[in-house]
Order: structure tokens, then C-alpha cells, then sequence
């Protein structure tokens, strides 16, 4: 900070992505009419913005002490405003009287308008305006507290680069198969104690399993590796974030610094702790840090922040707070959207096409459900990619792709829906749940039931069909069998492999 970055770093950001600036027009000339404690100081305020002001006054003194003041002029006027004065300008008008009396009186002469504005002496500041007036400044009280909000979070934002300073070395650690929210949520942490010249090694425990975060990981180009037992031996300070050093069953990391937005563990014992479970990602509170650091956010973290907030919050539709949307808001201006367009696209790997090919070629379709049965599949993942493809077909309200799994040998049946018309996981839970383990949301639903060895996938679909439509008229239920069965005479593509990036 400070040290390392000798401009501000609000002055860098603002010439390399220039946001459009909201241009707040001055207004042509304000009025103010009394006599009170605040009038000099109103009229001040406004001439400082070069503001021509009028002032109406009772006191003869008023002219004296404004004086000074280019561009305001002062009329002493009699009969304790008791009418308008001839020369009245237009609004805005700033009445700074502090008796209730007076104020209806001047009120009930100025010509109709809005901007009429009752500014008090300094005693009954923070009180709300009588009916027909607005108050020019917040109260007193409202505006000690972002600012009271502000030294809070710098206080503590000390606390977290302290350790840094002295250490000069850290781990950031994530937990198992990292997520975009804690890609950010690290990027950030590391950012942070860059700055204040800091060694930071981003790892993370698991392996990177989606797609996505494969793509997020390479497009960064930052060193993000799994984790070496002795790095973890070796590092003099420790930050978990977007989890809890309690998450991990074994090899319990112990930190030094845990930042995270999951609901709160009794056993959650470190230094420097900031628990937010009401937040919707790490990202967003790691994004008020760098803001308030003013650490810069280049377009790669504003990128991967992005990204962490809109995939924890599903889009700011899940789970999302003010925080969340402040964050969201700063983030957006700054981050690839192309490259976040290109990664919300990035889903399906082109062997899925071939499966779900088939998919839509065998799919039986009921009312708003859709049904299909791919006979003996290798992983219910690629059941996963189907059903929730086939959602988007209009008209359909659910969708049941099932398979057959080896070892153990079950019948698994995967159920996405809307949510709106249909509770597909007590859909799930009401089909299958007396023969093996059912269960699941309102969109998302999932029933495995193990199958004996005598029976066949044909027997599969049989009981897919019974189990699904309790009420079917028998007739209609044994020729939906019979076409889920004739699907499986036909040649099936092979299970896509293990997908990887390309080089
Ligand atoms: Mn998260």
C-alpha cells in the first residue's frame, strides 16, 4: 500500500478503465431566506461551488457577516416575513429559521415547488423537517456512521496485513476442488499482501474437477498449484478462505487467517477471523478489502471476483445482499466480459454433443415431463449434462434421464425442473424412496435403487415408468415400456472419457 505505491492508487484505476462520470449540473442560483445560525454557513457552502445566492434576511447584521462572499446578495427585509418580496427568484429555496411558527409563515408564500428546504441551527440538527420542507444534509447522526463504518473496516483491514508484514511469507489455501469464489477470494487475500511486500503461494488440497475452473485457472496464468505437505510445514503464516479450517476430514490445516462466508464453525479458531454467512461469496468481502486498501483490481481479479460472486450467488438470484450487488457493481466495469461470456458458455465437452444427441433423439415426452433412459451408463454425470440441457425446452416443466451404474448395479434416475410447477426432488423422494435413497430439491432431485442381478435394464425401465407414474391407466404405462425399451435396441455412443484442456 502506502509503502509500495507511492500514487494513489484510486488516481491509476481511474485513467486506465474510464467509467462514464455522472456529471451533477450546479444549480443556477439558490435563495435563502432567515436569519439563523446556518445562513452564513449555507451561503458559504454554496458559493464555494460558485453558486450565486440571494439571501432575504430580518437581521441587518447578516449583510455584514456575508460580506466577504462574492456572488451573494444580501436583502434585509421587514415585518418578520410576514409577505414575498417583490423580486422573489425562482426555487431552490433554503429557509433557516429554527421557530416552526416563522417557517409555516415563509412557507405559505413562497410559490409552489419541491425544493423547499428547512436548514436548522446547529441544536435541532438531525431533527426531520416539518411537513413541506425537505432537509438539505442528512442528519448529523447518518453521516457520522459510514464514515464511523469506514474506520472499522480500516481497523480492521490493519489486522489482516499485520501478519503479513511480519511474516513475509504465506500460504493461501483453498479447500479441496477449488470453486471460482475461492479462486477469487484467494487472488484477492494475495493481492492484499502483496502489497504490503509479501510472498504469497496460492494452493489449494483437492483436484480441479470443472471445466470451468480448469479454463478460469489457465486463462489467469497465475501459479495455482495443489498443495505440498511441507510448503504447508514450512509457511510462517496460514489464510484459509472460502472455507474453514474445519472442512478438512484429515491433515486439519492450522491458520492464522480465515476468511468465509459458510455458516460459522464452533471450532473456527484463528488470529484473524471475519465470518460473513449472510454474504453470498468470500469474493464480495474480499472485494470491500481492496477497495477500502485502495489496492488496485486489475482486470484479471476483477475477472475472477466476478465470476466467484455470480456462480455462489447463481447469478445475485441466490442468496445475494446489498454487499454482494456493491461488489458486483464495481467488479463488472472492470472485468473480461467476453472471457466470463466465453466460461458461462464453456459447458458441455464435445463428446457430451453425441450423448445428448441421443438423448433427444430417444426422448419420451408426457404432458410438461420429459423422460429418457440410456440404458447402462458409466457415470450418472453425463445423465447430469442431458437433463439439465433438456430443461430449456420449452414447454417442459421436468426432466428424468435415467441409466443403469455398475458396481454397485442401480437404476439412477436424475431430476431437474423448474421448481415452479413441479417439486421434483419430493417427486423423487415420493417414486422411489421405499426402494432405495431418494430425495433432493426443488429443481434438482436423485433416486438410486439397487438392482439385483437377475435383473435386466429392460426390467430398468419397467420400473422407472411404475415407480414415476403411480396413476398411469396400465395400458398407456406398458407402452411407454415398451418404447423405452425399443430405444435401447439402438446403437448407443460411447461414454465420453475424461475430458481435458487442450494444450
Ligand atoms: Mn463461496
Amino acid at each position: 500500500m502506502s509503502e509500495s505505491h507511492p500514487q494513489p492508487a484510486t488516481r491509476r484505476r481511474a485513467r486506465r478503465t474510464p467509467a462514464p462520470k455522472v456529471v451533477v449540473q450546479a444549480p443556477a442560483q439558490v435563495t435563502i431566506i432567515g436569519h439563523n445560525s446556518q445562513t452564513v454557513a449555507t451561503a458559504g457552502f454554496f458559493v464555494g461551488a460558485r453558486v450565486p445566492v440571494r439571501v432575504y434576511t430580518t437581521n441587518p447584521e447578516q449583510e455584514l457577516a456575508l460580506a466577504p462572499y462574492p456572488g451573494v446578495q444580501v436583502n434585509v427585509v421587514e415585518d418578520a416575513y410576514a409577505a414575498a418580496p417583490g423580486d422573489l427568484p425562482p426555487p431552490p429555496y433554503l429557509v433557516a429559521v429554527d421557530d416552526a411558527a416563522t417557517a409555516s409563515r415563509i412557507r405559505a408564500w413562497l410559490p409552489p415547488t419541491c425544493a423547499v428546504f428547512l436548514v436548522r441551527g446547529d441544536a435541532k440538527r438531525g431533527k426531520t423537517a416539518p411537513e413541506g420542507f425537505l432537509t438539505l444534509l442528512p442528519p448529523s447522526t447518518a453521516a457520522r456512521s459510514p464514515v464511523f463504518a469506514r474506520l472499522a473496516t480500516l481497523a480492521r483491514l490493519d489486522r489482516l496485513l499485520a501478519p503479513a508484514r511480519v511474516a513475509g511469507k504465506a500460504l493461501i489455501l483453498m479447500y479441496g476442488d477449488p470453486d471460482p469464489d475461492a479462486i477469487g477470494a484467494a487472488l484477492a487475500l494475495a493481492a492484499l499482501w502483496r502489497a504490503v511486500d509479501c510472498d504469497v503461494a496460492i494452493r489449494y488440497t483437492g483436484e480441479v474437477q470443472r471445466y470451468q475452473n480448469k479454463l478460469l485457472i489457465n486463462w489467469l496464468r497465475k501459479k495455482i498449484d495443489r498443495l505440498d505437505p511441507e510448503e504447508l510445514a514450512d509457511a510462517p503464516l496460514v489464510a484459509v478462505v472460502d472455507a474453514q479450517p474445519g472442512f478438512w476430514k484429515l491433515d486439519r490445516p492450522v491458520a492464522q487467517v480465515v476468511i468465509d462466508h459458510h455458516p460459522v464453525r464452533e471450532d473456527t479458531v484463528a488470529d484473524f477471523v471475519d465470518l460473513r454467512p449472510h454474504y453470498g461469496a468470500t469474493s464480495s468481502m474480499m472485494t470491500e478489502y481492496l477497495l477500502e486498501a485502495e489496492v488496485r483490481i486489475d482486470r484479471q481479479l476483477a475477472t475472477a471476483l466476478l465470476f466467484g460472486i455470480t456462480t455462489d450467488t447463481n447469478d445475485l438470484k441466490r442468496k445475494t445482499t446489498a454487499a454482494d450487488i456493491a461488489a458486483f457493481e464495481v467488479l463488472h466495469q472492470k472485468a473480461d466480459r467476453y472471457f466470463l461470456e466465453r466460461l458461462e458458455k464453456s459447458q458441455i465437452p464435445a463428446p457430451m454433443l453425441d450423448v445428448i444427441a441421443w438423448g433427444i433423439t430417444h426422448r419420451v415426452v408426457y404432458r410438461d415431463h420429459m423422460l429418457i433412459h440410456f440404458g447402462t451408463v458409466r457415470s450418472p454425470d453425463h445423465l447430469v449434462q442431458v437433463a439439465d440441457m433438456l430443461l430449456l425446452t420449452f414447454g417442459i416443466s421436468w426432466v428424468v434421464c435415467a441409466g443403469v451404474v455398475e458396481k454397485p448395479r442401480r437404476l439412477v434416475a436424475i431430476f431437474r425442473g423448474d421448481g415452479h410447477h413441479q417439486d421434483v426432488g419430493r417427486r423423487a423422494a415420493t417414486a422411489f424412496a421405499e426402494l432405495g435413497s431418494a430425495g433432493g430439491h426443488r429443481t434438482m432431485g436423485r433416486a438410486e435403487v439397487p438392482l439385483d442381478d437377475d435383473q435386466t435394464v429392460d426390467d430398468s425401465c419397467a420400473l422407472l415408468v411404475k415407480c414415476l407414474f403411480k396413476r398411469m391407466r396400465p395400458s398407456r404405462a406398458r407402452s411407454f415400456i415398451k418404447t423405452l425399451q425399443k430405444h435401447l435396441d439402438d446403437p448407443r455412443p460411447a461414454d465420453p472419457d475424461e475430458y481435458e484442456l487442450g494444450a
